[in-house]
This record gives C-alpha cells, structure tokens and sequence, in this order.
C-alpha cells in the first residue's frame, strides 16, 4: 500500500469513526464504538499492520498519521460520553420534585441536665475555696459505707430495708462518705476535698429517690472548730442563694459526727414572714454537718489527738429544687423535655 493510499484511508476511518460516535445514544454503544476503532484490535491499531509494506522514510509518517487519528477520536469520544452524562443528569433532576427552597431538618443540640448544673455550681463554691474533687465507687463495702463511720452494727440503715444490697456482699453507697474514709487512709492530713456523686437508697416518694447524688465535704486540719464549719458553710449558702442569705445552725445527730448540727438557710420564698415552703417556721433546712467523730477518724488512719475536721452532707436534688422551685423530685429523672428544657 502506498502511503497517499493508507493517508486517505485513514481519513475515511477517522470521518466514519466520528459518524458513529454521534450515532451512539446511549454509553453502551459509545463504549462499543470505542473498542471498535480504539481497541488494543481496534481498526485504528490495525494500520499499523501496513507499516512494513511502506517506504522506509514514509514509517515514521504513518505512525505520527495513525495518533493523530487515535488522539482526535478519543477527543471526541470523551466529548461524547460528557454529553451524555449531562443529558440523563438533566433528565433525572426533570423528573425530580425537590423544592430546595423548604427550610431544612433541624438538629436539637443536647444541653446540660439541670441535676448536673446544679452539682457543678456547687463543686465551684467549693473548688475556688480551695477544695479538691475526690471520687471513688459506687458498690461499696460495709467497711467504708457504714463501719468505719461509726455505725453501730444494729443500725436501722443497714437494714436492707433502706440500703440496695448486691449479692457479692457489697452494697450500692448509701452516702458518699466512703469516698472521704478512702482518702482519709489514702493521704496524709490536712485534707480538704469534696465527694460529689450518686448515691442510692431504698426510698421513693416525691421529695426522695432510690438514685440520688450528694455532695459531702470534709477538712481535716490542727485546731479545727464548729465556727470553722460556720464559715464555709455561710459562704457556700452565700454563693449558692445570694449574698443576702442568713444561715443557722441546730443541734442534730449524725453517727459519724459529733457535735452534729442541722443547717438551715432562712426562708428565701417568703423572707422569713412564714410560708407552705418552709412550714411557716422562715427556715428551710439545707444540709447536715458536723464536728467529724474522733472514732471516724481513727478509721481513717488519721490520730484525732493531734487532728480535727468538720464534714457535711448536701443533697444535690433538694438544692437544686429549692433553686428552681420544684416540688417532684421524680421529674428530674424521668427525662420529659418539657420539664428539662425549662432550665437552657
Ligand atoms: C445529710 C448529712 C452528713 C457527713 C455527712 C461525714 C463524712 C465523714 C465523716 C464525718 Cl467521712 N461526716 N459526712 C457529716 C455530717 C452530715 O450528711 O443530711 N446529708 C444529706
């Protein structure tokens, strides 16, 4: 074949190759077409066959004629398999009813759980007075729950009647207590910590839940008295209530304290005048606390002839229900976003 034969041959390729591509209405017969003439046996490659038949000095000719070809098809065969890409895109979003202008679904953001806000103001109070946050178990040994606190072993706590008993012989903490007896043996005196968290009782009605959570404190230091416990307890009810808020302190019993005391705050909903909330009496007690008994802290590996401490005991539902004037404490668990949402 001479090479003005294969020249216009290759020419009839290249206009019958770019006919069929514009008769392909789908991708299967581009596709097709493509393998046709593009092919590793495509009729293309197949020119290459004539090379031998040529004039030494025409090969090279021949070679650059055949991509030449090969590179203008491809061209138009990508071009192609674009527009038929836009087209079923097209197509396909006709067919589609989707009114872009509508607002979209909206996600709620989860907040705080006003039982947990409450508990962090209160761990607050106490971390910038310079306490630290302690924590320990929630199944707890007799030992740290109720012995090494002074309970007698007939005490009616112990009763199954009022504590959660796991069948190991271990028990759901009554009180965060054992926290401060493990870190009373744990670490030298002094010590001032705080031990939030949830405690659980058997009990159940609208001012008491089996699962509740609690804040005690404790501070063990030489030459430590009740004015002592006065104080702290003053500027917590202080910042908790307002700067305005009075405090008193009644005779109580705890097993584990001694002088035990009872602390009220007066009325904050009727200023004193006498109301439903604090039984017409101006005060509402708040929290129970205490000289800590030398027996407890003897438990605690601490010699209560060179150290003394004070503790107390705040329930962190009634604080916070005070706060928010709630009258169930069932509503903080119960996970109603009509009540939850109240307090964001
Ligand atoms: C209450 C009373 C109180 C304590 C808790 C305590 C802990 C140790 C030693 C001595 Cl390790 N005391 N804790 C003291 C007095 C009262 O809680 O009514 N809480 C809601």
């Amino acid at each position: 074949m001479s090479s003005e034969l294969v020249w216009s041959k290759l020419q009839e390729l290249l206009a019958e190759g770019l006919r069929s591509v514009g008769d392909a209405t789908d991708e299967n017969a581009l596709v097709a077409v493509q393998k046709k003439y593009l092919g590793k046996k495509g009729s293309v490659q197949a020119y290459m066959q004539h090379m031998r038949e040529l004039a030494p000095e025409d090969r090279p000719k021949l070679g650059a004629l055949v991509n030449e070809v090969r590179d203008k098809l491809e061209a138009h065969f990508a071009a192609a398999e674009q527009a038929l890409r836009d087209a079923k895109l097209k197509a396909d979003l006709k067919l589609r009813r989707v009114d872009l202008s509508l607002p979209g679904r909206s996600r709620s953001r989860g907040s705080e759980h006003v039982l947990q806000a409450t508990q962090r103001e209160m761990e607050n109070i106490f971390l910038q007075m310079g306490f630290e946050i302690a924590r320990g178990p929630q199944s707890e040994w007799d030992f740290f729950n109720f012995e090494a606190l002074n309970f007698p072993p007939d005490h009616p706590a112990r009763d199954m009647q009022d504590t959660l008993m796991l069948e190991n012989g271990s028990l759901l903490r009554t009180h965060t207590s054992p926290v401060q007896i493990r870190t009373m043996i744990s670490y030298e005196p002094p010590i001032r910590i705080i031990a939030p968290g949830t405690v659980y009782r058997r009990d159940d009605d609208v001012t008491h839940s089996p699962v509740f959570h609690q804040i005690e404190g404790l501070h063990i230091e030489k030459g430590l008295n009740l004015t002592h416990l006065r104080g702290i307890l003053e500027l917590f009810a202080k910042s908790l209530f307002g700067e305005k808020t009075k405090i008193r302190l009644r005779p109580s019993f705890f097993p584990f304290t001694e002088p035990s005391v009872e602390v009220d705050i007066a009325c904050i909903f009727c200023g004193q005048k006498g109301c439903r909330l604090c039984k017409q009496t101006g005060w509402i007690e708040i929290l129970g606390a205490g000289m800590i008994d030398p027996n407890v802290l003897k438990s605690g590996h601490i010699d209560p002839e060179v150290w003394s401490g004070w503790a107390f005991g705040v329930g962190v539902e009634r604080v916070a229900m005070l706060l928010h004037g709630i009258s169930d404490i069932r509503l903080f668990f119960e996970s109603d976003l009509r009540f939850l949402k109240q307090f964001n």
